[in-house]
């Protein structure tokens, strides 16, 4: 809840079943530092321990969904520091999390920015969004997945051209290289983001997740073994109280209610 809050990064809020994280760090654009890093893990692990929670959305401010990695957190550390004291494995827990998380994603996504979106499982963009991966510009390169993430997403070809130059693209190319899901106006993004979240949330829990997991699947394995893995998660769906519900209420022709387990 918004007031149980040593937090100083984000702001934490329920709405109704979804979990929304807002970054909050306008001086510096939401740059992610230790301590918001730290704040968006706790957050997540925390809805998703919740079963009152069924989908997660992650925003930033109108301005920048985030502009990167604190650049100046980072400017004096030695490759033995970042190796011992990882900040980068820290955003590695986010693969981790089972309930979907949706990026609502205003202003920049830079850096750190860019690839926390793509480690949320979709992306909504507002109109103004821009995409970019400018640590080349910095004399680095992407640490937290974007090098990998924005090559399934966007292929080889944008991805190279994103991480070698360091141009930034709008929301309506990103949506056509298959970065992002949807674009709505600026006035519109929070709501549709939101929306989204409170159907997803609405549907059989162990359904979503095993959906999220078998569409992650496709990353990791062969088409052989995601397609097994899919197989197997599709027969264990008959085993949830959801599918009998969610058939017998389509045949019935009422709405199903699925309780939210
Ligand atoms: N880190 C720290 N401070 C930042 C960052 C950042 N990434 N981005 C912006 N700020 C600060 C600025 O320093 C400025 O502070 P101040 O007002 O005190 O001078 C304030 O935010 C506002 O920024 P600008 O004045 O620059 O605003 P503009 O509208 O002129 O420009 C830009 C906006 C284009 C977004 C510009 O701020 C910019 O280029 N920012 C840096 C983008 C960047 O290079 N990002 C990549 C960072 S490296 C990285 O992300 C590595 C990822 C892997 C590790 C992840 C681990 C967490």
């Amino acid at each position: 809840t918004p007031s149980d809050d040593t937090r100083s990064t984000i702001l934490v809020e329920r709405r109704e079943r979804v979990g929304l994280i807002t970054l909050n760090r306008p001086k510096s654009l939401n740059a992610l530092n230790r301590r918001l890093a730290a704040e968006v893990l706790a957050a997540l692990h925390e809805f998703d321990a919740d079963d009152r929670i069924g989908a997660i959305v992650i925003t930033g401010s109108m301005r920048a969904f985030a502009a990167g990695a604190d650049i100046a957190e980072m400017v004096d550390k030695t490759f033995v520091e970042l190796n011992a004291d990882d900040i980068l494995s820290d955003w590695d827990q986010v693969r981790f999390i089972k309930k979907p998380i949706i990026a609502a994603v205003g202003g920049y996504a830079l850096g750190g920015g860019c690839e926390l979106a793509l480690l949320c499982d979709f992306i909504v963009a507002s109109e103004d969004a821009q995409f970019g991966q400018p640590e080349i510009k910095l004399g680095i390169l992407p640490g937290i997945g974007g090098s990998q993430r924005l090559t399934h997403s966007a292929g080889k070809a944008l991805a190279m051209d994103l991480v070698l130059t360091g141009r930034t693209i709008g929301a309506t190319e990103a949506k056509a290289a298959g970065i992002v899901a949807r674009v709505v106006p600026a006035g519109d993004l929070l709501q549709t983001a939101l929306e989204a979240a409170h159907t997803i949330a609405g549907y059989n829990a162990p359904a979503v997740r095993m959906a999220k997991e078998a569409v992650n699947r496709a990353f990791e394995a062969s088409l052989a073994e995601g397609l097994m893995h899919e197989r197997r998660l599709f027969q264990a769906a008959f085993a949830t109280e959801g599918q009998k519900e969610g058939m017998h209420a389509f045949l019935a022709k009422r709405a199903p209610v699925f309780r939210n387990r």
